[in-house]
């Protein structure tokens, strides 16, 4: 039998079969992709074989389909192995908050340059636009999307909790279900950024976990535990994941990483020499156009900071 796997707790998945049934499975010890060291062979969104389902109802997964692309997070600070967030997404929306709990810029652009590598196309969404924000902070939330849509992403502003309940925010609610139509959309972002209330607002009956921010220290309480995929009314899913702390960097040359920052990319095209690194060599087209401006301070110390992590082959928590 095939089916998509729908829900993933480690050493569970629920696979959907292509009949429509639910079958609880498991992988074989033994099982290994080829070449990607990750603490879970199989993620949600992965396309499945199963075998037969044992009496306890049961059934091991057999082979996995080539995926079309993947996420994945570094699994700690000093592992080598990677955890395959979801598979097989068309696109991620990247939930974003200027405070409780704050999303930096760093955050940001290191999310915007892996999903580059992935080619996964992004959409960032500002969340908690509500009464919640300062001025102060609503003037933080408008220097973010001068910034990322300047630099050609879509960028949303509204509040995950007004789009349900029982007076919803309907214009919001129609933008947000026309870019999530028909596609298989992974939510992202920090623990505690609304991921889990965007998708209860979006799916009936999907009545994912949710909790306040921690009053001590104004961030989520990693509620989510497990990844998950949901069907959207009218076509295309949502796949919910714990909230992510840091990143490792993706396998890369040095002078690759410029690549995934668009900016730094298309100004890098006019320095002297092919391989810049835009750190320290002469007729560098980026500093110039960092100085005069022309390209935003903090993506380029986000660009920096994850050219030292490469060097230093580290993992960063949040900032
Ligand atoms: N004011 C306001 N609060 C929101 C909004 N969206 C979510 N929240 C609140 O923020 C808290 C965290 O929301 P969750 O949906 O659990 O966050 P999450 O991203 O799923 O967090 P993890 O599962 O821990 O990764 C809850 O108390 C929500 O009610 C919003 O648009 N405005
Ligand atoms: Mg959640
Ligand atoms: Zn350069």
């Amino acid at each position: 039998m095939h089916g998509r796997v729908v829900r993933s707790t480690g050493s569970w998945y629920d696979v959907r079969t292509d009949e429509g049934g639910l079958v609880p499975c498991k992988v074989k010890g033994n099982f290994r992709l080829r070449g990607l060291r990750t603490t879970n062979p199989v993620a949600v969104g992965d396309g499945v074989t199963i075998g037969r389902p044992g009496p306890d109802g049961v059934a091991f997964i057999t082979e996995i389909d080539e995926r079309t692309n993947y996420v994945i997070r570094r699994a700690s600070n000093l592992s080598k192995q990677s955890h395959i967030l979801a598979a097989n997404v068309d696109q991620a929306l990247l939930l974003a908050t200027v405070a409780r709990p704050e999303t930096t810029p760093t955050f940001i652009d290191r999310f915007l340059a892996s999903a580059e590598a992935y080619r996964i196309p992004v959409v960032i969404v500002l969340n908690k636009e509500d009464d919640l924000l300062t001025a102060g902070e609503r003037e933080a939330a408008d220097r973010l999307q001068g910034l990322y849509e300047s630099l050609d992403y879509r960028c949303l502003r509204l509040s995950a909790r007004r789009l349900g309940g029982d007076r919803p925010d309907t214009r919001a609610r129609a933008v947000i279900k026309e870019v999530l139509q028909g596609r298989t959309t992974l939510l992202a972002g920090h623990s505690g950024v609304g991921k889990s209330t965007l998708l209860n607002a979006l799916v009936p009956g999907a009545e994912a976990r949710t909790a306040a921010i921690s009053e001590a220290h104004g961030t989520g309480q990693h509620t989510t535990t497990y990844s998950a995929l949901y069907d959207l009314p009218g076509g295309g899913a949502l796949i919910d994941v714990p909230g992510i702390k840091g990143f490792g960097t993706f396998d890369m040359e040095r002078e690759e990483l410029g690549h995934y920052f668009r900016e730094i990319f298309r100004t890098g095209q006019e320095c002297r020499f092919s391989d810049c690194t835009h750190t320290r060599e002469p007729g560098c087209a980026v500093r110039a156009a960092l100085s005069e401006g022309r390209i935003a301070q903090s993506r380029y110390q986000s660009y920096l900071s994850m050219l030292q992590d490469k060097d230093e082959n580290r993992y960063r928590e949040a900032q």
